[in-house]
Parts: structure tokens; sequence; C-alpha cells
């Protein structure tokens, strides 16, 4: 369902293409040698499962859409740093506490990096279309241009975006465009000093990485610069008290700069086995 070639390459689940495959979206896929789709069902997903589900049902068909053993899976994992105090934080911890933070209906935009590959995870939502995610084209920094049109199509919603140190730089100049039009919004930056999602497919691949590595501004300056405010987080505690007032004061742009401990990816990768990079 809504699978794309470009995001995921189908030999990974269909090496000797030999299994039934039912397409569902709003366009036929491309062909591909691990690809032959069965059935091309073209049409608009929502309402294709919800007809699916009225019709099982109407014909006695047992079936679980609850899948109890995943969600119990998904939230340990999700709680497990929850009191996890190192410094810098946990991935786990920083999605959970900002989880925490958010309001059921806050918007959180998520940019492409290690960060995503973590908030798309064990991030829960509550509502649709509050957390939103660029998983085809995967461009880096969407999401500080993203966070202004966020605010701006709903002034009174709070709206998030989370960044890689990297993705952040790459469009810092937006924070102009959202202090100058109004805009009232948060920016949660995962700072590594490094474009981690490189590094780390680097690491897997080579055992080692090069030119990864670089140095970021002073974010309280500069905010304060741009007439935002720049918060640095200290300690694993002060995430949740920060990013949760952040969100609920009153006017204006917060910068919220997190040191976050990416030793995690490689332990992440040893649990689940090979994991894809496209983007
Ligand atoms: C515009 C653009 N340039 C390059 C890439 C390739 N790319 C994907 S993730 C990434 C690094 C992201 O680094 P950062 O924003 O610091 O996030 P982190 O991975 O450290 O969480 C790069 C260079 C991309 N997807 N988009």
């Amino acid at each position: 369902m809504g699978f794309s070639i470009q995001q995921f390459d189908p030999k990974k689940i269909n090496p000797n293409d030999d299994k039934a495959i039912i397409h569902i979206n709003t366009f036929v896929e491309d062909t591909d040698a691990h690809y032959s789709t069965t059935l091309n069902i073209m049409a608009d997903i929502d309402q294709t499962l919800a007809a699916l589900i009225v019709r099982l049902r109407r014909e006695g068909v047992a079936f679980d859409d609850s899948h109890p053993a995943i969600r119990e899976l998904l939230h340990r994992e999700y709680e497990s740093c929850a009191d996890d105090d190192s410094f810098p934080m946990k991935p786990q911890r920083i999605v959970y506490d900002t989880r925490r933070a958010v309001e059921d209906d806050g918007v959180v935009l998520v940019d492409t990096g290690a960060l995503k590959m973590w908030m798309a995870r064990l991030y829960p939502t509550y509502r649709s279309n509050t957390c939103v995610i660029d998983n085809s084209l995967s461009t880096m920094a969407w999401t500080l241009p993203g966070a202004v049109a966020a605010s701006m199509a709903d002034p009174g919603r709070p709206v998030l975006a989370v960044m890689g140190d990297g993705s952040f730089m790459m469009n810092v100049q937006e924070i102009e465009t959202a202090v100058r039009c109004g805009c009232r919004m948060v920016i949660l930056v995962w700072v590594d000093e490094a474009y981690g999602l490189i590094k780390w497919k680097m690491d897997i691949h080579d055992g080692t990485h090069e030119y990864v590595d670089f140095n970021n501004p002073d974010v309280v300056a500069l905010g304060a610069s741009f007439g935002a405010k720049g918060h640095e987080i200290e300690s694993a505690d002060e995430l949740y008290p920060v990013l949760h007032h952040a969100l609920r004061s009153g006017s204006g742009v917060d910068i919220i700069a997190c040191p976050v401990d990416y030793r995690e990816n490689m332990r992440l990768i040893e649990k689940l086995g090979d994991i894809d990079f496209s983007g």
C-alpha cells in the first residue's frame, strides 16, 4: 500500500520475484524485475481500506487489525529510555520527551536524517496529519519553511520542526521569514555535529567515515541575531520542560538545540539487521 520504487528497493522484500503482489496506490507502479504485480488497485488508499474492511466484516471473515504484538514491541522500545538521564541524550528519550511535550493535535514536521529513522519508528500519533514526514524525495531542510507554512495555515495550532543540525544550517535563513511573518513555531535541532545518517551509512559499509563532521554556531546568539529565541539543552532533564514551555508560550520562533548520542544508531542496526538508506 502506497509503495513507490524510489523509496525502497523491492529486491529486499521479493528477491526471487516469486511473491504475489497486490499493489494499492493512487498510481500504478513502474515495472521492476522484483515487483511484478498480480493485481493493481488504483484508488484512494484510505477509501480502499475502509471498503475492504466493510466487505470482510459483511462476509464474516475473521481478521485482527490491531496487531497487539507489534504495538507492544514498539511501545516497549518507545518507553525504554524514558528515565535514561545520559547526556548527550539517547534518541529514544528525545522522541519520548517530544511526544510528551507536544499536544495531541500539535503538528510535528520531521526532517531527513538519522533523526527520521528514530521519529518515524517511535513517535506515536493520535490524530491524522499530526506527524509529517517526507519519505519520498527525502530532501533535507524542508521542515523549516514547512513549519512557516503550517503555522500560517493554522496560526492557533502548535507547530514543531524537528531537524538535524545539518538540515538546520542548510535553510537557516528561513528563520528570518518566520520572524518577519510573525509565525509562531518551535524548531528542535538534534545536535551531533555531523551529517549523522551519512556517517551511519559509511560506518556500516566501510567501517569508517570522513568529511561528515562539522561545527555548529551558538544557537542562542544565532536565534537572537534573527529576533528568535535560542535554547541550549545541557542535561537530559532540561529538554521536556524547555520544549513544553516553548510550545505553549506566547509568540515568535523558539530554537532548541539538543545534543544527541548517535552511538545508538549502530546498536539499532545490531538489533534490527539491515536498514534502507535511500534518500
Ligand atoms: C538536499 C539534500 N542534500 C543531501 C541529502 C542526502 N542526505 C540525507 S540525510 C543527510 C544528512 C543529514 O544530516 P543532519 O541534518 O545533521 O541530520 P542527522 O542525520 O545528523 O540526524 C544527507 C546529506 C538529502 N537527502 N537532501
